[in-house]
């Protein structure tokens, strides 16, 4: 009974401690990490599923193998039968592979193509890889190349996480990759020197970064906070030292960052923005086809449809409380 009071009270304060964290990493954290993505979430899932899988057939290979050591030892039955050809148990242990192979890879493939990469992006992220760090660019942000090193162990501030948190080494940036939420980002990857693989597990992405040769993935982030991933390519000496560092804001704070960023320079075109028309810069011509343009208009008739759907849930969800 007290056993039993301390298996709970353990799971009870494990369940606690990720729900404290709620996402990225935490001590003594077990099993895989809080997916933040709706993508991440199906890798879970399907992470589950296989683990259910196994754990079935494992045990039931066991079982069989207990019963024949036990129920056909040379004691229990001297004289072996000797057949060697058995139709029906032939056609039930091809078939039956067959069908949990099939199971197992139409959620594979759906997963595997749905990460593949995003149509129509809202936000472009291009990742670099080097020996031993990773380099961020914001092209439609005009947010030019920063680098984004480990922080040594002596230095680690308030709330940075030994081997996990970034800082730019040229102290031109932060060092550190913000992303805004709830926005379809296109996430491009190379390596310009050695194999790398960026790597987050929260979004569910593990990328190869190759020199000469563009890799694509994307991510949704649903929830605000800091995530953390790492080089998961043996690339050299410092390959466990390059982590990589993402802070999750709202679309409004994402803004608020890019203009911070791009402040006092001279842009040839205004940084892309995503809640709002970028000011153009001084004694720039106002560009034609700006893509700031589209944007608003895009979101105007985006919303339309969207409040009339909202509506009908809501409706559906009245109608649903009064019965
Ligand atoms: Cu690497």
């Amino acid at each position: 009974m007290r056993l039993m009071r301390l298996v709970v009270g353990c799971l009870g304060a494990l369940v606690a401690a990720g729900a404290a964290h709620g996402q990225g990493v935490h001590e003594w954290q077990m099993g895989l990490q809080e997916p933040a993505s709706p993508y991440a979430q199906q890798a879970h899932d399907f992470h589950a599923l296989l683990l259910v899988i196994i754990t079935v057939i494992v045990i039931f290979v066991l079982g069989l193998l207990i019963y024949v050591m036990w129920r056909f030892n040379a004691k229990r039955n001297p004289t072996p039968s000797k057949t060697t050809h058995n139709t029906m148990i032939e056609v039930v242990w091809t078939v039956v592979p067959i069908i949990i192979l099939i199971v197992i890879a139409v959620p594979s493939f759906n997963l595997l193509y749905a990460l593949d990469h995003e149509e129509d992006p809202e936000l472009t992220l291009v990742v670099r890889g080097y020996q031993w760090y990773w380099s961020y660019e914001y092209p439609d942000q005009q947010i030019e190349e920063f680098q984004a090193n480990l922080v040594p162990d002596e230095e680690i501030g308030e709330g940075q996480l030994r081997l996990l948190s970034t800082y730019d080494l040229t102290g031109r940036t932060d060092g550190v990759v913000v992303l805004p939420v709830d926005t379809d980002i296109q996430i491009v990857v190379t390596a310009m020197d050695v194999l790398h693989s960026w790597a987050v597990p929260a979004f569910g992405i593990k990328t190869d970064a190759v020199p000469g040769r563009t890799n694509e993935t994307w991510v949704r982030i649903e929830e605000e906070g800091t995530y953390y991933g790492q080089c998961s390519e043996i690339c050299g000496a410092g390959h466990a030292f390059m982590p990589i560092e993402i802070h999750a804001v709202s679309r409004e704070a994402f803004d608020d960052w890019v203009e911070q960023q791009t402040a006092g320079l001279e842009l040839e075109t205004p940084p892309v923005l995503l809640t709002r028309e970028a000011p153009a810069p001084e004694g720039a011509a106002p560009a034609e086809d700006a893509p700031t343009d589209e944007a608003p208009a895009d979101e105007a008739t985006e919303d339309e449809p969207t409040e009339t759907g909202d509506a009908g849930t809501a409706t559906a969800g009245q109608r649903l409380a009064s019965n």
